[in-house]
């Protein structure tokens, strides 16, 4: 058998510059005839699992002469350069974007019934065609083609290839039109390119909402020019008393320019009434006794509260509002609203009151934790529903009766969707207060049917957040997000039809030498047949 290059975590230099003598040369090196005759990925093996897949004709192979065609549009040009920037190091072929020529892998954008998001690959002997309607559905066409490639097509040094696309036509679009992934950058902060790494795990498995949890009690994590400290003092730290951090107008503008790049819009939530203690230990006035209270650095909930009856908590909300809106081109802005234990019910529902049409009147609209559907949502508002099985039936019934009247869902089961869950008991790090949430419970259940009564149209999407109580680096993240979050993604992108878990984690274990190509450090559950290393 060829020798895994998964088992050496980097191509070594002498044998990587041979490669390159070698792809230089034209000719392949020492790939043992197994290898070069190998089958390339079956099409359809990809995750999310596309919406229609049907195999057949001559495989396409990525060779020394292919080129990346795409339309005379800078966008698709962009994206073409994407797709070459993925392929050249581990092929080390020239891959030009070109627009002109014939054959290769085409990128075009064309009408037809692709929805926002949707493509179709047609594979070949003569070449690869994506089309889409949208930059969007050609770049998540793109994550489709390279996952039909081998694993290795991930390194960043020369390997071998061959590198073979199956013969057939993918046609795909997404079940769901948010497909979320939340980041905790309050609990620990994150810096701009741990950000950047994760959006671009995130893209892979055409995930399209980032929303980052930018204030907590522990930290306040973006510049607001109007109330400084906010930044300079309530980002001074983090749990355990690390020395936090923020990030400054500009890095913010960098994070959302990247996400966009990827298809992935912004979504920055300022948490409120409770989970302020960071805000309110930056000005004391916002305190309703006047007195700032110290900087907190342990993992309670639900001891801190704004002032709702002080006029300046309003001017306060309406600042943060404003600057917050004008660094956000996305739709949405996330005002939080659970664990308002600090606050009395009457204070909770008249500060939503006030507070959800300052939102509105900045161009954006409101998506709130689902304990904003115990006060009055406003029109076209999402929730967030983050219960479990088994416990809050009235929480439940008032998020069905919400959702009846209007109020669109995303849905974040904490015992299914929530990445900071322990995997087992022996698994850490993470928590366990929702249970253990192995990768089958993670992926195996159906957001259409989630909640009795709820009409399914009400449901928007999923998303997976990552509480950061107790992660502090990105290979914590990445532990803890793979491989639940590819899961959290098939669910949101794949029609019911193709929901299987058998089926599912053959395809998911295809993901774990890409993960290892691409240095993603992950659990490797038991419950997943992955390929020895
Ligand atoms: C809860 C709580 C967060 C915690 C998280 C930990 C929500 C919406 N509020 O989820 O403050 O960090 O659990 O799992």
């Amino acid at each position: 058998m060829r020798r895994n290059h998964s088992t050496t975590p980097r191509t070594p230099r002498v044998l990587g510059s041979l490669l390159l003598l070698a792809a230089a040369g034209g000719f392949a090196l020492g790939a043992a005839p197994e290898a070069r005759a190998a089958a390339p990925t079956p099409l359809g093996r990809v995750v999310p699992a596309p919406a229609s897949v049907t195999p057949g004709g001559t495989p396409y192979r990525v060779t020394r002469a292919t080129g990346i065609r795409v339309d005379d549009s800078a966008e698709v040009r962009r994206i073409g350069g994407y797709l070459a920037g993925v392929l050249r190091p581990s092929t080390g072929y020239p891959l030009p974007v070109t627009d002109r020529g014939t054959g290769g892998i085409r990128l075009h954008l064309a009408d037809g019934d692709f929805g926002a998001e949707g493509y179709r690959l047609r594979s070949g002997a003569g070449g690869v065609t994506l089309t889409a309607r949208t930059p969007a559905g050609l770049f998540h066409g793109v994550q489709t083609l390279r996952q039909l490639l081998p694993a290795a097509v991930e390194r960043k040094t020369v390997q071998r290839g061959p590198w073979s696309i199956a013969g057939g036509t993918v046609q795909d679009r997404p079940r769901y039109a948010y497909r979320g992934a939340m980041l905790d950058v309050s609990r620990h902060f994150f810096t701009v390119a741990q950000v950047k790494r994760y959006i671009d795990q995130l893209a892979l498995y055409k995930v399209n909402e980032l929303h980052l949890h930018l204030s907590d009690d522990q930290g306040w994590r973006i510049a607001i020019d109007s109330w400084p400290r906010l930044a300079s003092y309530g980002g001074s730290t983090q749990v355990g008393g690390g020395p936090g951090g923020h990030y400054t107008k500009a890095d913010y503008r960098e994070i959302v320019r990247y996400a966009s790049s990827r298809y992935l819009e912004v979504v920055p939530e300022i948490d409120m009434p409770g989970h302020t203690n960071a805000a309110l230990a930056a000005y004391a006035k916002l305190n309703c006794d006047g007195t700032a209270p110290p900087l907190y650095t342990g993992t309670q909930v639900g001891f801190s509260s704004l002032c709702v009856s002080k006029a300046v908590t309003y001017d306060f909300v309406t600042d943060v509002v404003r600057e917050l809106a004008a660094l956000t081109p996305g739709r949405y802005l996330h005002i939080g609203g659970d664990e308002a234990h600090s606050t009395a019910h009457g204070d909770y529902v008249a500060f939503m009151d006030r507070v959800q049409p300052v939102v509105a009147r900045y161009g954006k609209t409101v998506i709130g934790w689902h304990q904003l559907t115990g006060a009055h949502p406003a029109r076209g508002a999402l929730a967030q529903y983050w219960g479990q099985d088994g416990t809050g039936a009235a929480e439940k019934a008032q998020v069905v009766a919400a959702a009846r009247n209007g109020t669109g869902l995303i849905l974040s089961p904490a015992d299914r969707l929530y990445l900071d869950m322990k995997y087992t008991r022996g698994t850490g790090p993470g928590t366990d207060w929702a249970g253990l949430v192995e990768v089958e419970r993670a992926y195996d259940w159906n957001p259409g049917a989630y909640l009795a009564g709820l009409p399914a149209s009400a449901v928007r999407g999923v998303e997976a957040p990552l509480w950061t109580e107790t992660l502090k680096k990105s290979a914590d993240i990445e532990y803890m997000a793979f491989p639940r979050l590819a899961g959290a993604a098939e669910l949101g992108w794949s029609p019911a039809a193709t929901h299987d878990w058998n089926a599912y984690k053959v395809r998911l274990a295809a993901q774990g030498p890409r993960w290892d190509a691409l240095g993603v450090h992950y659990y490797r559950s038991p419950q997943v047949p992955w390929p020895a290393r």
